[in-house]
């Protein structure tokens, strides 16, 4: 007989509160009647609907952590389960909702005005308004301290000038918090928030992708854009303050990871079950029984790992180097439990009707954007031996 604690061994379920039981539940049937159905078409077709960040909206999943403007308030805890149960559908989806949560919502309520609150956290609450993170260039990667777009100080503001590349969702974004390096602060990295039709600001999409297809990616080129003084965030100079934002990306992402492997874990089983050769279920041989149970113990250790970190956020007792040993080891296992269900399907895994090549695709994204896995490797390095070995 099959044992009861199969999913769940060592009872995660039983660690939760019933309000994040609940959300979990909710979010969870969400995902499955709302984003499941359409995923394989949106991702053949290379779509992302912007009516998804609304229906986000619409069910509170959007800056879910923050207190007020229109936001839930609720644990870490609770949005680390959510990021799971929508990365089980696809990691696109989950890559739109964290952008927004984490890298647009949390930076403008953590350093920005209390106008800047007000104005635009109500609206990416509820999903009408889309916004994207621009850290990354097209020199400057893994290492944004090399970062060569400018702000440079003008009557009544900045002129911002440089270019962003790999940005989720920026074709379509509403509002685009930019880092630049401002000149009138000895080269401090600042935030800004550049607002679609402002002169000189573009953000073409970047097309060839052959991984989280589902999401839209683009570039933010800044040709002398004037962006005014109260678009500045007033509280974030240095580059903590965007590591600080990807501190709760990363977070997000370590569950999120386990959603997706957690879906080809199943989706594995449920094929060594269900087909048969030589005369018995593949899932009677003791190869396919042994990744079976290689896929459990990660997931399993994983979750509860990418638990424990989220009870420490909770309590405000987190490291970021906590962040980067889940980060990292969630999504590096993720990718290797979706290849090997990729496997255990034959044939049939490399049709996009079975999902687990979609998954293993997304996650050769998710194992590199937010810190790739050697860079939140070194992170630890440094964290252990107080050497750092970047550069
Ligand atoms: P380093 O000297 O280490 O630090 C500079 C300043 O930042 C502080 N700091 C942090 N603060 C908060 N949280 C963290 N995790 C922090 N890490 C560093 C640090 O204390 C220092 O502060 P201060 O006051 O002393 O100045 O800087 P470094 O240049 O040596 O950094 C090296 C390294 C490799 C750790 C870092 O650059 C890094 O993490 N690189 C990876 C880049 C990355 O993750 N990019 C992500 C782009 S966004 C994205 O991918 C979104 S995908 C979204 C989606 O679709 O889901
Ligand atoms: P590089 O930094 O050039 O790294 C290339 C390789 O070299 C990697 O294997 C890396 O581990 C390795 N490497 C680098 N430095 C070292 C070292 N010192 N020692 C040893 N090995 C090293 N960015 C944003 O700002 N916003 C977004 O919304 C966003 N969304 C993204 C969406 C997608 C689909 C993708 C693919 C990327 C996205 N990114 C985003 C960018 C992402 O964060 C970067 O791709 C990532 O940080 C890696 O930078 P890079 O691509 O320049 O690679």
């Amino acid at each position: 007989s099959v044992n009861p604690y199969w999913q769940d061994m060592l009872m995660l379920d039983a660690q939760l509160s019933d309000e994040e039981r609940m959300l979990r539940d909710s979010a969870h049937q969400f995902c499955q009647e709302t984003l499941q159905p359409g995923i394989l078409n949106a991702n053949r077709e290379g779509r992302f609907d912007p009516e998804i960040m609304r229906r986000f909206g619409d069910m509170g999943l959007l800056g879910a952590t923050i207190n007020g403007y229109g936001c839930a308030g609720v644990s870490y805890v609770a949005y680390g389960l959510i990021a799971r149960e929508v990365e089980r559908v696809d990691s696109s989806y989950r890559s739109a909702m964290s952008v927004q949560s984490s890298l647009v919502m949390h930076p403008i309520y953590q350093f920005g005005s209390e106008e800047q609150k007000q104005k635009y956290l109500p609206e990416l609450a509820s999903g009408e308004m889309i916004g994207c993170f621009g850290l990354t260039e097209p020199n400057a990667g893994s290492d944004p301290a090399s970062m060569e777009t400018r702000a440079e100080p003008v009557a009544g503001g900045y002129r911002i000038s440089g270019s962003k590349m790999w940005i989720t969702n920026s074709p379509i974004a509403d509002i685009c918090v930019v880092w630049a390096k401002n000149t009138a602060q000895d080269n401090a990295i600042c935030g800004f928030i550049l607002e679609r039709g402002m002169q000189g600001l573009s953000t073409p999409e970047i097309s060839g992708k052959l991984s989280l297809k589902a999401s839209i990616t683009g570039e933010i080129v800044m040709d002398e854009v004037f962006v005014p003084e109260q678009n500045m965030l007033p509280g974030a100079s240095g580059l903590k303050g965007p590591f600080s934002c990807l501190n709760m990306a990363r977070y997000g992402i370590a569950w999120g990871a386990m959603g997706a492997a957690e879906f080809c874990w199943h989706a594995a089983r449920q094929y060594g079950l269900d087909r048969k050769q030589f005369g018995k279920p593949l899932a009677q041989t003791q190869l396919f029984q042994t990744k079976l149970a290689d896929m459990q113990t990660e997931i399993t250790l994983g979750l509860q790992a990418a638990l424990r970190v989220g009870q420490l956020i909770d309590a405000e007792q987190f490291d970021p180097a906590m962040i980067s040993l889940i980060k990292r080891n969630n999504c590096g296992k993720a990718l290797e439990i979706a290849r090997k269900a990729r496997d255990m399907h034959g044939g049939n895994g490399i049709s996009d009707e079975y999902h687990i090549m979609r998954h293993m695709l997304n996650l050769e994204t998710v194992n590199t954007y937010e810190g790739t896995y050697d860079i939140h490797g070194l992170i630890l390095g440094r964290a252990q031996t107080g050497l750092q070995s970047f550069f």
